[in-house]
């Protein structure tokens, strides 16, 4: 295989591997960009947008850091090529001159890590007020909600603004279980596994224990197909329930039981967990 049907081949395999993981960095994300169906998406947006192919995205996906894609966006195409070749011989783990579907896999997996860790790290810049490398509970509500003075979350109190309450009684939980060593503040692991919770086993549990407040509502711990869809179904016509139907049946209840476990949840909101 020469280098231009490896690279065209990447980029498909790129796509191919965003249909799969598109679900990945959806929900439970401190970065508030919340979807009509109530899940996030931080990372995919924009990579098809108007129907126009963002091939930003790709390149993201390859390099791991959207400051990375944007520098190679302005290479020469010679200097983009040569240095595709060295991320090509990085990625082909066996040395057989061939990217295979899992090292391409892992190596995407990589990259959206890294992504995560570069996105996490830009935000700390912002939240960090007094830039002593901690992010406060109060350093964190002042940047993302407007909230000055902690003791005044009341002010969130009014009935318009339950979603706003919710979001944060959901943050206030993260914050609580990223912060390891119980001290109050994040440093910046702690703060990625508060941004990027999806990523960190750890917070498996209190990614589970939101979806199933949300979810969940005759709380029995499980999720039927009824739950998954929400109030949100009434709504929708024939079509659409038959599509989200498919999706239950084929791609999350997979013991073909009619119901969602602990384990088939998770493996939904986080798929890359599976
Ligand atoms: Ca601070
Ligand atoms: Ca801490
Ligand atoms: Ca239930
Ligand atoms: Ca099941």
């Amino acid at each position: 295989m020469n280098h231009w049907s490896l690279a065209l081949g990447l980029v498909l395999g790129v796509l191919a591997l965003r249909e799969a993981t598109a679900h990945t960095h959806h929900l439970h994300n401190a970065q508030k960009e919340r979807e009509a169906d109530g899940t996030r998406t931080p990372r995919d947006h924009g990579h098809y947008s108007n129907g126009e192919h963002n091939a930003d995205f790709d390149h993201e996906a390859i390099l791991g850091s959207v400051k990375d894609a944007e520098e190679y966006d302005q290479l020469p195409a010679m200097e983009a090529k040569r240095r595709l070749e060295i991320l090509l011989v990085k990625m082909d783990r066996d040395n057989d001159k061939h990217i295979d579907r899992k090292e391409l896999h892992s190596w995407i997996l990589r990259s959206f890590r890294m992504l995560s860790e570069e996105e996490s790290s830009e935000r700390m810049d912002e939240v960090d007020e007094d830039e002593d490398g901690y992010v406060t509970w109060a350093e964190y509500i002042a940047e993302t909600y407007g909230i000055k003075d902690p003791e005044d979350q009341q002010l969130l109190d009014q009935e318009d603004q339950v979603e706003e309450q919710r979001l944060l009684r959901e943050d206030r939980q993260l914050f609580n279980a990223a912060d390891k060593n119980i001290d109050g503040r994040l440093d910046d692991m702690e703060f990625l596994a508060f941004s990027h919770p999806e990523e960190s086993p750890d917070m498996l549990p209190i990614i589970l224990q939101q979806t199933l407040e949300e979810k969940d509502t005759n709380s029995d711990g499980l999720i039927d197909f009824q739950e998954y869809i929400g109030d949100k179904g009434k709504e929708q016509d024939r079509e659409w329930l038959l599509t989200e139907k498919d999706k239950f049946d084929n791609d999350h209840d997979k013991d073909g039981n009619g119901i969602l476990d602990r384990n088939e949840i998770l493996a939904w909101v986080v798929p890359t967990n599976e």
